[in-house]
């Protein structure tokens, strides 16, 4: 298989009791979560090389971040800053449920991401470069390094990958529209939700998530006029669709508890790449996505249930037999 690169930051993840209160003693248990670390492990699990580049700080949260994504054998090209602290984010649970996520995060030594350390070699190398709309929003710094990382893609003919990843806790609307609309229009294979194709069509918001399938298809033949040569649509529940070389594809989502859905978009997208770099058709990239993403939402942790290439064969296997 190809090799995968991908850029963000991530954060050391603690997480609130159940009712979501914290008081003396009680325990945060300490993950890990970064949009794009998610996607690495999901293809490292999935035997697909993947590479993540990063800074982290010079303190323990930064080592527990990388010892954690080295463990699940992604390759780690991260500087240690000695001058930022690595960011940290918080899920703030209700009866057990994510509530709310807090960023701690302003200043982090992910914020100070530049255009050298980008590793030109390994993007070069690279089938897929793997990017989020997370990271332009930390600063001018880590935009300058998402920019640098498309040109040396572009110039080496490794495909870009451009999950657009709003986050309206980091950046408004009418900051974030531009950017994100002008890093979609140079990426290969754009993915986005409905919400976010509004944001890059300067159209209202729909105000409810998922939008039925035919508009999903109408946003992916709009969303393929700013550049993409692929635009994958999720429409949560609904599954996902994508739309190439004018060709419309389809996959129902996987029913499933939802004990946890953070992080279920990067699921999709690393079953998605994982398909890209094997070669499958695009119904087969669709339909990994959807089995990783439903993966994800059964299990708590933003990608403690991405599963193995193993457990997804019996996975797949099992639905087999169901039908
Ligand atoms: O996509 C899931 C992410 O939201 C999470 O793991 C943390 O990268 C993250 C972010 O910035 O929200």
């Amino acid at each position: 298989p190809g090799a995968v690169v991908t850029l963000g930051e991530t954060m050391a993840l603690l997480t609130t009791p159940a009712q979501g209160r914290v008081t003396a003693g009680s325990a945060l248990p300490v993950g890990i979560g970064g949009a794009e670390s998610n996607v690495a492990i999901g293809l490292a699990r999935l035997g697909v090389p993947a590479t993540w580049i990063s800074r982290v700080g010079d303190d323990a949260l930064g080592t527990y971040v990388i010892r954690e994504i080295r463990a699940e054998g992604v390759q780690v090209v991260a500087h240690r800053d000695d001058t930022a602290p690595t960011g940290l984010m918080l899920k703030e649970l209700r009866g057990g449920l994510p509530r709310r996520i807090r960023y701690y995060r302003s200043g982090s030594a992910a914020s100070h991401l530049s255009a050298a350390d980008v590793d030109e070699a390994a993007v070069a190398a690279a089938d897929v470069l793997h990017l989020t709309g997370i990271t332009p929003a930390l600063g001018p710094g880590p935009l300058a390094a998402v920019e640098h990382a498309i040109a040396t893609a572009r110039s080496s003919g490794t495909l870009v990958s451009f999950d657009v990843n709003y986050r309206a806790t980091l950046w408004p609307r009418s900051e974030a529209a531009p950017v994100l609309t002008r890093l979609a229009s140079l990426a290969d294979l754009l993915f986005a939700g409905p919400a976010e194709a509004a944001l890059l069509l300067g159209t209202d918001e729909p105000r409810h998530e998922p939008a039925d399938v035919e508009t999903g298809a109408a946003l992916a033949r709009k969303l393929a006029r700013l550049g993409p040569g692929t635009v994958v649509v999720k429409l949560g529940a609904l599954g996902a669709l994508a739309l190439r070389h004018g060709e419309t594809h389809r996959a129902p989502a996987r029913p499933v508890t939802v004990v946890d859905a953070v992080g279920a978009g990067d699921a999709f997208v690393a079953g998605y790449l994982s398909g890209v770099v094997g070669g499958a058709p695009v119904a087969d990239c669709l339909s990994t996505g959807n089995l990783l993403g439903a993966a994800v939402c059964a299990a708590p942790g933003d990608w403690e249930g991405l599963p193995t290439r193993e457990e997804l064969a019996a996975r797949s296997d099992d639905e087999e037999v169901i039908r």
